[in-house]
């Protein structure tokens, strides 16, 4: 239910800024018009993010040109074509994959209108010089810590001595998280014996499609003898499809199933609290603010920071007491929560 009313705030603000948008108006004095990319609408973190951002052009007062590409890259490319097409001041794009802007940016490029690159990562030759500036977090960051968070965890409960069965379940597939948060998680627990990765699946960073996985995780372990013992979801909206799945074969998630993610979104804090997750690790989405700073720098003949890397914690309900420094409570941080 709170997924429909999020997903209707998010469907109801694009309605009006395609609304102002066909106007010609925007909502703010038209001395500034920005385009924004975005990716889709598929978690919390995205709704979030959308907001985040939308709300922080407009706020400044400046016409805003949004498209939503439904997870569809050439829809991404087509928008930025439609911004340039529009002669929009500023572009802000959040890249679904790494790999085929190279010739969408280059045209960018070449109309001279400045790139603001938001959240994920791209990977192609002298990158750097297709963006202003990139806005995001570190995806391998996150990987580590959600597999340290287990580690300790693990020694905590005094079961570091047991073979470890984990599940993963990944980001969209090529997707900056979905790459370096796999290679953090796995490279962190590789370096533990009794901690093996026994299955991995994309579940696209949708609950729908990460519950589904998790029952097939479910069925191949039960048909292999196997019990599963930790799930590791690079987004927290895939966890609690998986928590779905793992009460409906009749076990007790975050009891029998150890279930750890990332983003630190409200949803998760709730499952937390209510002890049916175990940890999640933050991811920012609130990047608004800081698309406003890098414009209002240029403006001004200033020269923003090439990359801005958000802060981060690591949230649960039985390690923070013991490491203080190192987690968080989340019943203490959840009313912070807006997203
Ligand atoms: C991460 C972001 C990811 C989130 C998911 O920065 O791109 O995409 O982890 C979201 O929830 O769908």
């Amino acid at each position: 239910m709170k997924k429909a009313l999020a997903v209707l705030i998010a469907l109801t603000l694009v309605f009006v800024m395609a609304a102002a948008c066909a106007e010609g108006g925007g909502g703010g004095s038209g001395n500034l018009t920005v385009g924004f990319s975005q990716i889709g609408s598929e978690s919390d973190w995205r709704i979030g993010n959308t907001v985040s951002v939308s709300n922080a052009i407009e706020g400044a007062g400046w016409d805003l040109l949004f498209d939503d590409a439904n997870q569809q890259q050439e829809n991404q490319i087509a928008a930025l074509r439609n911004f340039i097409t529009q002669g929009v001041d500023y572009i802000v794009f959040g890249p679904i994959v790494e790999t085929g802007w190279d010739a969408v940016l280059q045209e960018v490029k070449d109309a001279g209108i400045p790139l603001i690159m938001i959240d994920r990562t791209i990977n192609m030759p002298n990158q750097e010089n297709f963006y202003v500036s990139w806005i995001t977090n570190n995806f391998e960051e996150e990987g580590v810590a959600a597999a340290e968070w287990l580690i300790a965890y693990l020694e905590h409960e005094g079961r570091m001595g047991e073979d470890i069965n984990i599940v993963e379940l990944q980001g969209t597939v090529g997707s900056g998280p979905q790459i370096y948060r796999m290679q953090g998680f796995h490279a962190t627990v590789g370096r533990h014996s009794n901690l093996r990765i026994s299955q991995t699946e994309t579940g696209n960073f949708e609950t729908e499609e990460g519950k589904r996985v998790m029952e097939t995780f479910l069925q191949v372990a039960a048909s292999n003898g196997e019990t599963i013992d930790v799930v590791f979801a690079h987004n927290d909206g895939m966890a609690l499809g998986a928590i779905q799945a793992i009460r409906e074969a009749g076990l007790n998630p975050g009891v029998d199933i150890i279930i750890v993610g990332i983003d630190a979104v409200k949803a998760a804090f709730e499952a937390i609290i209510a002890g049916d997750m175990n940890a999640t690790v933050e991811c920012s989405p609130l990047l608004g603010p800081l698309v406003v700073e890098v414009i209002q720098d240029l403006e001004a003949g200033r020269t923003p920071p090439k990359t801005i890397i958000n802060p981060r914690g690591t949230f649960d309900m039985s390690l923070y007491q013991v490491f203080p420094d190192r987690f968080t409570s989340a019943a203490a941080e959840v009313g912070n929560r807006v997203y």
